[in-house]
Parts: C-alpha cells; structure tokens; sequence
C-alpha cells in the first residue's frame, strides 16, 4: 500500500510542488496550510491522481495543529511521511531594528510549529515503531548572513532539532532527515518583504533561482530511498549560489 505523506505548507512554493510530485506516484496525501481556498483547489487539482485529505490550520496554534491532526478519518491518520515545510522569514533588518511581531513569527512558526506539528504525529509513528520525518531548514541554518539574524537563528533550530530527532528517535527506527534549500523562487520573498513584489522579485534577477519543484524532486527521492538509507542532511543551492552572501548574477 501507498505511504500516506502530511505536508505542511502544501498551499504554495515547495511544499505545493512536493505535493504534486507524490501525487503523481499515487502517495496518499494530507495536506495543511491556512489558506483554506488554496488548499481546496489542490485537493480538487490532484484528487483525480490520488486520495487527498486538508487540514486547514495555523502551525503557531498549539490546540488547532493537535485538534486538526487529531481530526483526520482513519485512512489518513496513519501517517508514514511527515514533511515539516511550513515557515517563512518575516523582515530582513538588523537586529537593532528588528520587529517584536517578526521574531515571534518566525520562532512561533518555523520552531515552535515545527515541534508542535511532530508532537502531534510523532504517537503513531512511535506505536508502530515506523516513520520518516523530513524537516526543511535552509542553508540560513548553516551559516547566518547580514540582517538574518533571527530568521537564521531559527533555521539552525531545525538544524538541531533534526539531530536531536534524529539521535532519539533512532532506537524506534524512525528514520530523520533535513532538506536545506539555498534560494528557491517561490512566495518566500514576498512574506519576507511584507508584499513588496517589486523588492521580492529582485532577489531572484540575474541568476537562476532553484525552483520549488527542484526541491520537491529531492524530497520524493529521500523519500523513496529503500528503509536502510537515511538521507540525513542536504544542502542544496543554486549553480550561481556559493553562500548566502555570494551570488554571482548577470549585470
Ligand atoms: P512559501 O511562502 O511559498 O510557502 C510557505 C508555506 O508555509 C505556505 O504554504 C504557507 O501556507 C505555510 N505557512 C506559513 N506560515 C504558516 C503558519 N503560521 N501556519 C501554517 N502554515 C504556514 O515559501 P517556501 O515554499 O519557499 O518555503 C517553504 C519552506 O522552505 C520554509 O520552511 C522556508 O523557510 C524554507 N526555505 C525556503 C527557501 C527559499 O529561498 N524559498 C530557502 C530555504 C528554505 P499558508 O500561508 O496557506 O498558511
Ligand atoms: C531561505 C533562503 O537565503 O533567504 O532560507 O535565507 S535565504
């Protein structure tokens, strides 16, 4: 039988792709976000291909992530694959000038939703001593950049909460892993910049972007690795890409 695979952050960028890419191979899908119109058109999209359930739900509301999770019909609520792709940056500004509501967007989302998000699926895979959780961090969780400070902060989060699952959920068999994007052409600049569209496109000009699809091709090839092999940790960047702050772009 098919694995069934939770994805948060189904409703654009790379979780959106990672969707339509199990999809394609007939992968059992629950797919969570909080733009409920936009979840519902993929699940219309992709239901001719397969079974789809949504969860519509803000990772940053502990009851509503267990409440949701807690909600799904049986023939979702086993589930085999968790993707941890919900999150964003919210500003780009030094620390002296950061936003209270910023940092508290990022940590509650990409940190704390992250984890309230596994504890809540974390049960069955622990009862049935099976499992596959791939967190998505960011080459933003290997180095830190100007004015990324908290952002960064919360991308080597993951970084160590993907080891800290990875080391105690070893002895259940539950394989762990992270995918660790470098810059991927998606709405990701636009919540950045507070829907700057003007700001957010410039990021991706003069160079090739990854898109949201390359990283849904590496997720489903981690996914589908034989059980012995654990992807544990993949930093993935654009040719033009070196580092966060080396890009080289056309003039
Ligand atoms: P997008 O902005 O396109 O997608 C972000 C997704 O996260 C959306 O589906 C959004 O859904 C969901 N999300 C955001 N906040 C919440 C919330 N509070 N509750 C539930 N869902 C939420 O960006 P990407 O696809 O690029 O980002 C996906 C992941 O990849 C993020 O973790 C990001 O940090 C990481 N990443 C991105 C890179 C890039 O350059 N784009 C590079 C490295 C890592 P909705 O708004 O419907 O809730
Ligand atoms: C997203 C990529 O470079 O904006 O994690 O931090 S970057």
């Amino acid at each position: 039988m098919k694995k069934t695979i939770l994805i948060t952050g189904a409703t654009s960028g790379i979780g959106k792709a990672t969707a339509k890419s199990f999809a394609e191979d007939r992968f059992r899908l629950v797919l969570c976000g909080r733009r409920e119109a936009l979840l519902e058109a993929l699940k219309q999209e992709l239901s001719a291909k397969t079974e789809i359930a949504t969860l519509n739900f803000d990772v940053r509301d502990r009851d509503e992530v267990f409440r949701a999770i807690a909600s799904l019909e049986p023939e979702f609520s086993k589930i085999d694959v968790l993707v941890n792709n919900a999150g964003n940056a919210h500003g780009l500004d030094p620390i002296q000038n950061g936003s209270l509501e910023d940092w508290d967007a990022m940590l509650d989302i990409n940190v704390k939703g992250l984890l309230y998000v596994s504890k809540a699926v974390l049960p069955g895979m622990v009862e049935r001593r099976s499992g596959h959780i791939i967190n998505i961090g960011s080459l933003a969780g290997k180095e830190v950049y100007p004015r990324g400070n908290v952002y960064c902060a919360s991308k080597h989060a993951v970084d160590a909460i993907t080891q800290g699952m990875r080391i105690d959920l070893n002895e259940l068999g539950i394989r762990v892993g992270a995918v660790n994007p470098g810059l991927v052409e998606t709405e990701f600049s636009n919540v950045r910049f507070k829907g700057d569209d003007q700001r957010a496109k410039a990021v991706y000009q003069g160079y090739a972007p990854l898109k949201a699809e390359d990283i849904a091709d590496i997720i489903y090839f981690v996914v589908t690795r034989p059980y012995h092999v654990n992807i544990a940790d993949l930093l993935v960047l654009p040719t033009a890409q070196a580092s966060s702050s080396i890009v080289k772009k056309e003039s």
